[in-house]
């Protein structure tokens, strides 16, 4: 396989790099922490998307050692800036199902935290809630453990999956981040307005904060405000950026 080659030449010759987007507080527009997002800028094809090579690093295993760069590589540069009397913000980091199912995770991320001297509480893990589909006691004890390590966890791509919401309750984890998919029509779609109410009053019952992913225009940030949601991503903002121009962001977006 080409891409699996190509994949293990790209780990090898550093063609991966992190940008970074801001993630904002909803009625300051403040900056409260950083997703970092991987990209590959391939020698002949460009700049490739992480949606076409995360599935294919999923598929032939190569994501966890992927993972495990991205980690390191994103606790490194925060720690460094931090080093460097620089800004820092927490960083949020996405773990694949496959990385955080594998035995031995646990230790993989406090081996980097201790490598790097990154502040724990300045990590937050994103996870999908397709870890629970397989062994969820065994999910729900890991995050256990990370959130006393003091890493922060979020449920990405929230009330997109399959599971019941009634797992929410057993999870130790400190916020959902609500789908693009909920946001893009929030305006014009009663159906989807209702459903993101309806999360973010739930999430704050149970002392949960609530992302809200896709975030384009005024008139959106303006409606996520008014529903109370605590933190806010898109473009309207902020796109993903290399972390040498995050340094050159305002404390407040837009
Ligand atoms: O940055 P962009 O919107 O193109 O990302 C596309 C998809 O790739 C998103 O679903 C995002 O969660 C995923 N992605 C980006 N970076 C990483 C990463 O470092 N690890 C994993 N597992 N997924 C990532
Ligand atoms: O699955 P995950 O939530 O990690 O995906 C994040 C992806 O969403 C990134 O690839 C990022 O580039 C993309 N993204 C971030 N903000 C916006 C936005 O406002 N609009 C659109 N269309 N995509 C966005
Ligand atoms: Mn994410
Ligand atoms: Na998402």
């Amino acid at each position: 396989c080409l891409l699996r080659h190509d994949m293990q030449v790209a780990l090898r010759e550093q063609q991966f790099e992190l940008y970074y987007q801001p993630i904002v507080e909803a009625f300051s527009g403040r900056i409260r922490s950083v997703e970092a997002l991987v990209r590959w800028q391939h020698p002949e094809h460009g700049l490739i998307s992480p949606a076409e090579f995360i599935p294919l690093a999923e598929q032939t295993g190569q994501i966890i050692t992927l993972g495990r760069w991205v980690l390191r590589h994103a606790c490194q540069s925060m720690a460094n800036r931090l080093a460097q009397g620089e800004r820092v913000f927490p960083v949020s980091v996405n773990i694949s199902p496959l990385q955080f199912r594998r035995d031995g995770f646990l230790d993989e991320v406090t081996r980097i935290l201790d490598e790097t001297q990154l502040p724990p509480e300045l990590l937050e893990l994103e996870v999908t809630e397709s870890i629970l589909m397989r062994g969820a006691e065994q999910a729900i004890a890991l995050i256990g453990k990370l959130r006393e390590r003091g890493i922060t966890i979020a449920i990405d791509d929230f009330g997109t999956g399959f599971s019941s919401l009634s797992y929410l309750r057993d999870l130790p984890i400190h916020r959902v981040k609500l789908d693009r998919a909920f946001i893009q029509d929030i305006l014009t779609c009663s159906g989807n307005a209702a459903i993101v109410q309806g999360i973010i009053t739930m999430a704050h019952h149970m002392n949960l904060q609530v992302v809200a992913e896709g975030i384009e225009t005024f008139d959106q940030q303006r409606d996520l405000g008014r529903r109370q949601c605590d933190l806010l991503q898109g473009f309207l903002f902020a796109k993903p950026m290399p972390l040498d121009r995050l340094q050159a962001l305002p404390d407040r977006l837009p």
